[in-house]
């Protein structure tokens, strides 16, 4: 069986390495439209060694496709999203248009496949910074998890490929010994405010009424919606570095029973698609460069809390264009492929 999709959002960050993804995984694609907005319709991406026309999205461009990828932001994904089920498309969303959504499913597939076997048309992937944590707490899950406690370390690919591009640009303007190099950080579609380059910004998105971020909210709310755990408890602080590609989380976990730092390790070390890399002694540890460009969860730096038997704390690293995005929305797909067979 082979099936015809899209990809919205196509020329994005994500959308780019959703088609790249697709490639590299040999999904059973017989055919693929890309869509985007009419700013860069014509334009050509290349796929499977062809180069592909990008199309302006519209109501017609969802006719006869099976799985619609979208990764265009939220307010692309609440407009198009319900035309392409109407027209019969599942659509697998990127954004955080619709993943709160009661009937919608928020799927990370290592974590809750099976709830992929309830939905009216649109999937939900979750935020980056969720899905490689919640990879990691569903491995150490049977210890009972009680308070996770987090900082992120989050790259700037995060907010898109403008944000790459301008990242790329205070630098240079400040290596150029410009004083003022503040571009648009650190949400894109405000106004400028603090620079980011050689900078490390405590925020992520913008704040609401309680003091916290969207993006720090999304940590406890995706997180208990994706374990099912809606009482657990989740203490977030989201950070922006002048990383290109990769997030980075500092994790405490409180368990509800004492667990030693070699049960957590032969845990991790067996989840699936996780990486227990957690040897100090010869510099081994996750970091952003060294999870670019793979679709695994980097998990170490694991150690007892110094004072809390129940206590242990980690250092996880993932690409968040890829596991964070693009690799675990075809995961999705590829789910959605095997159930139908
Ligand atoms: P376009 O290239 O036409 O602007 P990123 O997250 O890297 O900024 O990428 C966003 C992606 O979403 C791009 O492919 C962009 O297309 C697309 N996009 C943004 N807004 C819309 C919209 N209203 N309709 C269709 N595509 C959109
Ligand atoms: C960031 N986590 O790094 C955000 C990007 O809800 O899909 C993804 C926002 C989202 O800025």
């Amino acid at each position: 069986n082979r099936y015809r999709m899209a990809i919205l959002g196509a020329t994005g960050a994500v959308g780019r390495r959703m088609l790249s993804t697709l490639e590299r995984r040999g999904v059973p694609v017989e055919d693929i439209r890309l869509l985007a907005s009419p700013r860069s319709a014509g334009t050509t991406i290349s796929f499977r060694g062809e180069d592909l026309v990008v199309e302006a999205v519209s109501p017609e461009s969802f006719e006869g496709v099976d799985i619609a990828l979208f990764s265009a932001g939220a307010s692309a994904s609440a407009e198009w999203a319900p035309v392409a089920v109407e027209r019969g498309a599942v659509v697998i969303d990127n954004s955080s248009a619709f993943r709160m959504h009661e009937d919608v499913p928020l799927v990370v597939p290592e974590v809750n496949p099976h709830a992929l076997a309830h939905h009216r048309g649109i999937i939900a992937n979750p935020n980056c910074s969720t899905i490689q944590l919640v990879v990691v707490l569903h491995a150490l899950r049977e210890f009972g998890l009680e308070h996770v406690t987090i900082s992120t370390y989050q790259a700037v690919s995060g907010m898109g490929q403008r944000a790459i591009d301008a990242l790329l640009e205070e630098v240079q303007r400040t290596q150029a010994g410009e004083s003022d190099v503040t571009t648009v950080f650190p949400v894109v579609k405000q106004d400028r405010h603090v620079p980011m380059a050689f900078n490390v910004v405590p925020q992520c998105d913008i704040f609401l009424d309680n003091g916290y971020t969207k993006e720090e909210m999304k940590l406890v709310n995706e997180s208990r919606k994706i374990l099912e755990l809606p009482s657990l408890r989740v203490t977030p602080t989201a950070v922006r570095v002048p990383v290109l590609y990769g997030h980075a989380e500092s994790v405490s976990v409180r368990f509800q029973q004492p667990v030693t730092v070699e049960q957590v390790r032969e845990r991790l070390a067996n989840a699936e698609n996780v990486v227990l890399v957690d040897d100090p002694a010869s510099y081994s540890y996750p970091h952003p460069r060294l999870a670019e460009g793979r679709g695994e969860t980097f998990v170490g730096r694991i150690r007892q809390d110094l004072d809390d038997p129940c206590g242990v704390l980690m250092f996880i690293v993932a690409d968040n264009l890829l596991k964070g995005a693009a690799w675990n929305a075809v995961q999705i797909a590829e789910k959605l492929m095997e159930m139908a067979r």
